[in-house]
């Protein structure tokens, strides 16, 4: 407690041991910069064999040290959160709470199956929550009658869910993941209502998934509802009206449940879509949201999920109030960004898709720099940052005092009207997308906006906690893998070249560190030259027995192996305090090498085109439902590759690749057996680097050649990377 009596609703702790930390990563830096000297002061001399490819080592190691230098900057500064609620409600009555809105995003019922998407509602419907000052809203960017006739049902089963909720306190609050993680209870009455309700749920399972399966809801279902009608000039997906219906209108308190406690408030909306007009994705949805919601309950907070992350913690919201209501720190707050968790990953995370290492690591520290990214979901924000307001120290925040959107129009005429507001043409010759809403234009929409926001002065802060608050479901297949990360490298390489560049818009206005910290995310797609320079180059010179690093008896050699084992056992170690397995990491080193070589190339490419005005946007959503055999051999962690794609032609080919080298080698040996000796000594680091490529590749080489269900890779990939592997390592050996 401080002098005056102020007891924060928040603390943040530094991290330990950081010393220690500090003086190991300096080491490193030294080994590197030695690696650097080496490399310079060793070019070998024109007409030496080699020259040219002694220059790219250099240049791909020269990069390689810059964006160690940038993820030093999100591990130098780590800070750790934790709230206190119990002093939050001591502090506040309930009444003094702001109003919070959640907007829950979908865009496509046949990837993100509405029973899905309806869970994520109902867990965030049930939060811990006053209900008047609480607002859901559903954006369907399809506009499908199957997902508004499943969040009906929803809004029919709240009323009993909720209920049974605060009864028995259950957790997590989405109907699904609590009957799988729930045995029955021992005490009878709760059993016979447990029974009763888990019977309910399950009516309506069937009566949507039904519903899905015929592609819509049926007569009866639709005459049930005035609401449906709004389908009748309904054209497509990508040519429909702006429907928008308000299932449970519980901003005066008057919508009960069946314990007659008021309800929330629950709103779906599709906005307006016609070809001619770009829609701007997620981006536009989000926005068409913030002006809906703003006349509707008009919450000072609003806070996003993605459809399939349902809530973990029915007290989040009060966990982001701790933040922002801290009457000394909460002022400088924008946006309070949680911890991202995966329901759905396998113990040694095959696709290294439960992003340990950021969640538990780098997150934390952006957060010491100034506040992490805000990443899409699981995030609560100030409604007016979102809206493009600077940030002012004098400015104090009322949370409570809120101008309420009353009205004496009846609720028909009310949604008739503000249907405007999701129009397409209501952004023409405005602000939105660029100063005001989310910004348009990237398909990481969301990082960019944050970044934005941290530029006009405000502060971000990382809530991870350890009872992890949101789940989201990760990719179970290598094509969603590697177009998630393509996705990824592309938006982040786009913001680099944007207007809001973290390099340059953001000069002066976040801290260095935190620059560097973008830029780590930022760089990922340019990244992939250096990388498969790097597997590509040394192994084929093994084929002409030229030596591209330090001999085994050098002193140079000392850095080399001084640098490549420190930095891939504190990465091991790291990823294991982090909560992985050893298979985890090796299987995450093999994520790393795809993904750069793959994901980040294309990545680049289309950044590249896309700023030179070539390409156009498409926002590829991965998917979230799998047939049965491919989760079969995903819980069995067994690669997934089925499809042919252009990305795997290029890791097949490489892959290949060393094993042509490898085998080369090997065969050199045999031939050569006096020299065999002094060939591995002057080769050594060379034919390290081979034989690791060739272990990584080893799944892959069973996809090819030994697989025969049907998630092996295609076998014309077969054909092909061989085909490409020979014929690179034909025209090295000979035309050179
Ligand atoms: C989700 O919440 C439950 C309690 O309802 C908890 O036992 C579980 O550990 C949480 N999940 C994660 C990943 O933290
Ligand atoms: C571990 C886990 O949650 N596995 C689930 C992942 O998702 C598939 C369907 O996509 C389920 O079948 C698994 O049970």
């Amino acid at each position: 407690m401080g002098s005056d009596g102020y007891v924060p609703l928040f603390e943040t702790k530094k991290v330990k041991g950081s010393v220690i930390y500090k003086l190991f990563a300096v080491s490193i830096f030294v080994g590197i910069c030695l690696i650097l000297v080496y490399r310079y002061i060793h070019i070998p001399r024109e007409g030496e064999g080699g020259r040219w490819a002694w220059v790219g080592l250099f240049v791909a190691e020269l990069w390689f040290s810059l964006f160690w230098v940038c993820t030093q900057a999100v591990r130098w500064n780590r800070v750790y959160r934790c709230t206190f609620k119990d002093r939050l409600s001591q502090r506040y009555d309930e009444v003094e709470f702001p109003r919070v809105d959640v907007f829950v995003c979908t865009a496509d019922p046949t990837i993100e199956p509405p029973i899905l998407v309806i869970n994520t509602v109902l867990s965030v419907l049930a939060y811990d929550y006053p209900a008047e000052k609480l607002s859901v809203y559903l954006s369907d960017d399809a506009g499908s009658n199957i997902t508004f006739y499943a969040l009906l049902e929803a809004s029919h089963f709240a009323k009993e869910w909720i209920p049974y909720c605060k009864k028995f306190r259950v957790e997590p609050r989405s109907p699904e993941a609590y009957f799988l993680s729930i045995s029955d209870p021992n005490d009878v009455n709760e059993a016979k209502e447990f029974e009763a309700i888990k019977k309910l749920y399950e009516d309506m399972e069937n009566r949507i998934k039904r519903a899905t399966k015929i592609g819509r809801p049926t007569e009866e279902q639709r005459s049930k509802h005035k609401g449906f009608s709004q389908w009748d000039s309904y054209s497509s997906i990508r040519d429909h009206d702006t429907i928008l219906q308000i299932l449970i209108d519980g901003r005066d308190g008057k919508a009960r449940d069946i314990e007659g406690c008021s309800l929330p408030t629950l709103v779906y909306l599709a906005r307006e879509k016609k070809p001619q007009h770009p829609h701007n994705f997620k981006a536009g949805a989000m926005n068409a949201l913030i002006r809906v919601s703003g006349k509707i309950s008009n919450g000072k907070i609003i806070h996003n999920v993605d459809c399939d992350m349902y809530s973990n913690n029915s007290k989040s919201v009060r966990d982001a109030l701790c933040f922002f209501m801290d009457e000394e720190k909460g002022q400088e707050v924008a946006f309070v960004q949680f911890s991202e968790s995966f329901q759905n990953v396998t113990k040694n995370e095959i696709y290294g898709s439960s992003f340990r290492v950021a969640i538990e690591v780098e997150f934390h520290g952006m957060d010491g720099n100034g506040g992490p990214q805000y990443i899409g979901t699981g995030c609560f924000h100030r409604r007016d940052t979102l809206c493009g307001r600077k940030f002012d120290k004098e400015c104090t925040s009322t949370w409570y005092k809120e101008n309420d959107p009353e009205s004496e129009e009846s609720l028909h005429e009310l949604e008739a009207k503000w249907k405007v507001l999701a129009s397409c043409t209501y952004e023409e010759n405005t602000q939105w997308g660029n100063e005001i809403g989310l910004k348009y234009g990237c398909s990481v929409e969301d990082v960019i906006t944050g970044l934005s926001i941290q530029c006009k002065g405000w502060k971000s802060v990382y809530f991870n906690p350890e009872r992890k608050a949101f789940l989201g479901l990760a990719p179970i297949t290598m094509p969603q893998t590697l177009v998630q990360h393509k996705r990824w490298s592309e938006g982040n390489f786009l913001i680099l070249l944007s207007k809001y560049s973290p390099a340059w818009y953001a000069l002066g206005k976040i801290s260095f560190a935190l620059q560097l910290g973008y830029l780590k995310y930022s760089l990922w797609a340019p990244s992939c030259f250096a990388a498969l320079y790097y597997c590509i180059i040394p192994s084929l010179y093994l084929l002409k027995d030229v030596s591209l690093f330090p001999q085994y008896w050098s002193l140079w050699f000392i850095p080399f192996a001084y640098v490549i084992s420190a930095k891939y056992s504190y990465s091991l170690v790291e990823f294991l305090w982090s909560g992985g397995t050893i298979l985890g990491w090796w299987n995450e080193q093999r994520i790393w090498l795809y993904t750069r070589t793959s994901s980040y190339l294309f990545g680049f490419i289309d950044a590249i085109l896309k700023s030179a005005g070539f390409n156009d946007e498409a926002f590829v959503i991965t998917a979230k439902v799998a047939e049965e055999d491919v989760s079969e051999r995903y819980q069995k962690e067994t690669l997934e590759f089925g499809a042919s794609s252009p990305m795997f032609t290029i890791i097949t080919t490489l892959a290949v690749l060393n094993f042509f080298c490898f085998f080369g080698l090997v065969v050199m040996k045999i031939t050569m057996d006096a020299a065999g000796v002094r060939y591995l000594d002057r080769m050594a680091l060379q034919i390290l680097l081979c034989v690791v490529m060739v272990l990584i590749n080893w799944p892959l080489y069973q996809a090819l050649f030994f697989r025969q269900d049907k998630g092996k890779m295609p076998g014309s990939l077969t054909l092909q990377s061989i085909g490409f592997a020979l014929l690179a390592c034909a025209c090295f050996v000979y035309l050179q």
